[in-house]
């Protein structure tokens, strides 16, 4: 254990009574299968956790009812200082569950550090939003009339997250959501159901110091059909899922069906458009680590570079020349810049999308591959590389979540925002510009048709502040930063007549 992940694993609390359903600190023992969760970075078995059954997930939808009805009348400053340790536990911890989730999903040291850090950041936020729920007020148009508006807790609010921020996302929603008045029930990735149980224990601790209810942060553990509980339920008003296209049309088509609301954050296939002015130092740096971080598994992973035909030769020179020097090697280890993906059926996925490029035309620029022999015995270690592509090749249209990115060549800036729009999905995008022209017309209403368009910086790496989400196939959500919080409450307007006279609006007469 080189590491130390034992030693981690002990002080977040882990142990093998307590890994499955929760309504906070009670533990439900639901008789069933276990989700046998392994490291992409050895290919050992870290541990099992129990999935959910029915019985236990009515367990937990019952306790979260009850304790809605508490939790929605603490005030929300109360609420906030509640966030307020949330966030002050994570710092403490925030070495050791980067470190599980490093060692759980793959991702470099660094970057689990990064995320573990994503949510310091967002309960800091939570804090101070919870004395600014502000809702308006409005001028009636009635004489003796007042009117405003004012935000309530939701209730139950479910959450389904992907493997590749195992922790982060169920934050971003959770600090919001708990300011809000909400109650919480996650259904972690099954991919990287340690990382939930990790912090499922550390905010159960907190609710409990302060004498709150069991059930205003609950655990489910399973696939789909878990997750499935919670988007045909009706008692569940909100469902924010993170995940893929096809994973969020099931869940919004069963949401939609019983006309809950549901938050969608899927897919991204995002481009960055480096012009002749870009500053290529700049360019090449954001380009790399936004193809290879995470092993090119974030939703805002960088898949594309549109590159202007004048700076494409030296742009794929200097990047294959970066992609050289890159060390790929357990996630851990602080000296490899690339982890693995997340398992064997994302080895398949990334060569078949290779083998699909290339039946479709690409030409190799830096070749891909599965590396085997010492320290790459889990089977889970690919070579990022890269295709000089077309943007029509259905696989360029396809998100891969793996480390392959397309170059494509534009002659016009308008050809390049063209090309940047037109694929199905519309998450993160970017320009690599120093002309001001340039960057402006990328922003302007005529530009990025992305949720989030950024200049001289990469697509990912988005912070906290800002609303995190995107257009078209990635689902219209927002999430975590500015007013992405009124998604978690229901907004009421209310009307008080403190005259003596009862008009009706529109001036409408109705005498008897
Ligand atoms: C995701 O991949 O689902 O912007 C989230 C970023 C991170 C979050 C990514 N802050 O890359």
């Amino acid at each position: 254990d080189q590491y130390g992940i034992q030693a981690s694993l002990k002080r977040l609390g882990i142990n093998e009574t307590n890994l499955g359903s929760s309504t906070g600190s009670t533990w439900i023992d639901s008789k069933e299968d276990f989700i046998s969760s392994f490291s992409p970075a050895d290919g050992k078995l870290i541990g099992k956790v129990q999935t959910t059954n029915q019985e236990a997930y009515e367990q937990i939808i019952s306790q979260a009812q009850i304790a809605f009805e508490t939790w929605r009348k603490v005030p929300a400053p109360h609420r906030g200082e509640i966030v307020r340790e949330i966030g002050n536990a994570l710092r403490e911890v925030k070495a050791d569950l980067g470190k599980l989730v490093s060692y759980e999903m793959g991702k470099s040291y660094q970057e689990g550090l990064g995320e573990v850090q994503e949510m310091i950041d967002i309960c800091d936020f939570a804090v101070g939003l919870s004395r600014q729920l502000y809702g308006l007020t409005m001028h009636s148009e009635r004489p003796g009339h007042r009117m405003y508006e004012q935000w309530h807790a939701l209730g139950i609010v479910g959450i389904i997250s992907a493997f590749n921020f195992p922790v982060a996302v169920w934050s971003w929603n959770t600090a919001l959501a708990w300011v809000c008045g909400d109650v919480c029930v996650w259904k972690p990735s099954e991919k990287a159901p340690l990382s939930g149980i990790a912090c499922q224990h550390i905010v159960a601790e907190i609710f409990k110091k302060h004498n709150m209810p069991e059930g205003i942060s609950s655990l489910i553990v399973g696939d789909y059909k878990v997750g499935e509980m919670l988007s045909h339920d009706p008692r569940v008003p909100l469902v924010s899922a993170t995940g893929s296209t096809r994973m969020g049309k099931l869940v919004g088509q069963a949401v939609g069906a019983r006309l809950g609301r549901s938050l969608l954050e899927l897919g991204g296939n995002n481009a960055i458009i480096i012009t002749p002015q870009a500053d290529l130092d700049m360019a090449i740096r954001g380009a790399l680590f936004g193809a290879v971080g995470t092993a090119g598994q974030r939703c805002t992973s960088t898949r594309r570079l549109i590159i202007h035909e004048d700076v494409f030769d030296e742009v794929s020179k200097r990047l294959a020349s970066a992609y050289s020097k890159l060390v790929i090697g357990n996630p851990l280890d602080e000296k490899n810049h690339v982890g693995p993906v997340i398992d064997q059926d994302a080895v398949k996925m990334y060569q078949e999308a290779i083998q699909k490029a290339e039946a479709e035309g690409a030409k190799v620029i830096v070749p891909g591959g599965v590396l085997s022999g010492a320290g790459y015995e889990s089977g889970c270690y690919v070579k990022p590389c890269i295709y000089e592509a077309e943007n029509h090749y259905e696989i360029v249209q396809h998100e891969t979540f793996a480390p392959i990115l397309y170059l494509i060549r534009y002659k016009t800036l308008e050809e390049a925002i063209t090309l940047q729009n037109g694929v199905p999905q519309g998450l993160s995008s970017a320009i690599m510009t120093t002309n001001m022209r340039e960057a402006e017309a990328f922003l302007s209403v005529a530009g990025s048709d992305c949720g989030i368009a950024n200049v001289n910086i990469g697509t990912s790496g988005a912070e906290i502040g800002g609303a995190f989400g995107g257009e078209k196939e990635t689902g219209g959500g927002r999430e975590s930063g500015s007013d992405a919080w009124k998604a978690y409450m229901r907004r009421q307007t209310n009307t008080i007549n403190y005259s003596s006279e009862l008009p009706l609006a529109q001036g409408i007469k109705f005498d008897i």
